[in-house]
């Protein structure tokens, strides 16, 4: 094509918790959005896009998405990362939204046109005493969901990330220092197992269940935990182990068989690459926007096709509703897709980035406009500013600090 890159701005907005927006303009006339949203390190971000890749951009041609990403990746001497890579990414989810308003079509037309009709998603229930908890399952239950991730307190434990004393949950709080929570991992042990059971028994078989543990297990003691889950029947048991160390889930898959996800702090398919083909993990759970845009993603479910893992893209609530569309597209035309996390959004989200993509009955669905199908309210979203938020560090019982 003849047009070109004419401006690539950062938005920085926080319609009740940050998100960092990518807005790539052309010669013609269109608009691109990409999501370049990381929890706790937005002006990173920020930063590597409007000093380094921003300026790149201008004048080359919109059209060329594969080339702009090798020319981002492959030609950059340091390269990897969640800052840098979610930074591709945002420039990947433009390009990709300009490609499709030139072309009138959704993205998902562009991958190949839809392999299913909708996409399962799970949302999360907590709650801190496994009675709560019941509740909280039966709320995400009426409103159609047919999978949900369970998350409850510990005994002896102020708070557990992730699990509100009530309802709902935000994962990072306001400030420049973060807030510092005890953690106990004999404790979780001895209790999450019984949670699960109970659920298990208050919901009958039929409802997936999620548990996520937050990388802070040994091999061994992820072990453990999978073999005493086992009668709950769980769809996945996510994030056992710090990610850097692959190997160790050898260990975990030779004591049980529950399915293991892992990967929403990925950054590159390469960290998936042993996972994947040794059949370490049943799903990959990389988010669109922090590895590398819809172009890896796709490279990423590509591999995991061959060995039967599924790709699982992770979605909170700090994975902003850009990213979440485009993780849909890529979930509505992939075959083996397995299921989207879908947090929610709190209503002033839903105003700043008005989406064609909707959610009805626990199933989403990208919506056809044109593109990704998001457009941004700037003036709404220069009304409310960045205001520094940070996720939780845990330390144990003795002082020293634990995993993440
Ligand atoms: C999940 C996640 C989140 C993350 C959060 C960090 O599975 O949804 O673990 O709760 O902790 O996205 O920024
Ligand atoms: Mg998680």
């Amino acid at each position: 094509t003849t047009d070109r890159i004419v401006a690539a701005e950062v938005l920085l907005t926080s319609p009740g918790r940050n998100y960092v927006t990518l807005k790539i303009s052309t010669a013609d006339g269109l608009t691109g959005w990409g999501d370049a949203t990381l929890n706790g390190r937005e002006l990173a971000v920020a930063a590597y896009l409007r000093e380094h890749l921003c300026p790149q951009l201008i004048g080359r041609d919109p059209a060329r998405i594969e080339d702009t990403w090798q020319y981002l990746y492959r030609g950059a001497y340091w390269r990897r990362g969640p800052v840098t890579m979610t930074a591709v990414g945002a420039v990947d989810l433009a390009l990709w939204d300009i490609k499709g308003k030139a072309a009138g079509l959704p993205v998902y037309q562009l991958l190949g046109g839809a392999v299913r009709d909708r996409v399962r998603a799970y949302t999360h229930a907590t709650g801190w005493e496994a009675g709560q908890l019941c509740d909280a399952v039966d709320a995400v239950r009426e409103r159609g969901f047919t999978a949900v991730r369970v998350q409850s307190g510990v005994p002896g434990l102020d708070s557990v990330y992730g699990v509100g004393r009530g309802p709902g949950y935000e994962p990072a709080t306001r400030g420049t220092v973060p807030a510092e929570e005890v953690w106990d991992t004999a404790a979780y042990l001895r209790h999450v197992p019984g949670v699960l059971a109970e659920v298990r028994a208050h919901t009958g078989p039929e409802l997936a269940l999620l548990h996520d543990a937050h990388h802070r297990l040994t091999p061994i003691e992820a072990a453990r935990l999978g073999k005493a889950v086992e009668p709950a029947d769980l769809y996945w048991l996510e994030d056992v182990t710090p990610a850097e160390n692959p190997d160790v889930l050898r260990r975990v898959r030779a004591h049980t068989t529950v399915p293991l996800a892992i990967g929403e702090v990925f950054s590159t398919l390469w960290e998936f690459q042993q996972l994947i083909t040794e059949q370490l993990i049943d799903h990959a759970r990389a988010a669109v926007t922090h590895s590398g845009g819809i172009s890896a993603l796709r490279r990423l479910a590509a591999l995991a096709d061959v060995w039967q893992v599924k790709v699982s893209p992770h979605g909170p609530s700090d994975v902003s509703p850009i990213a979440m569309a485009a993780s849909l597209h890529v979930a509505l035309a992939t075959p083996n897709h397995g299921i989207q996390e879908y947090m929610g959004y709190p209503e002033q989200v839903h105003e700043v980035f008005r989406h064609d993509w909707s959610c009805t009955g626990g199933h989403l669905h990208p919506g056809d406009a044109p593109g990704l199908g998001v457009d941004v309210d700037e003036a709404l979203a220069a009304r409310s500013g960045y205001e520094p938020a940070l996720l939780p560090v845990a330390r144990r019982r003795d002082g020293s600090m634990t995993d993440w």
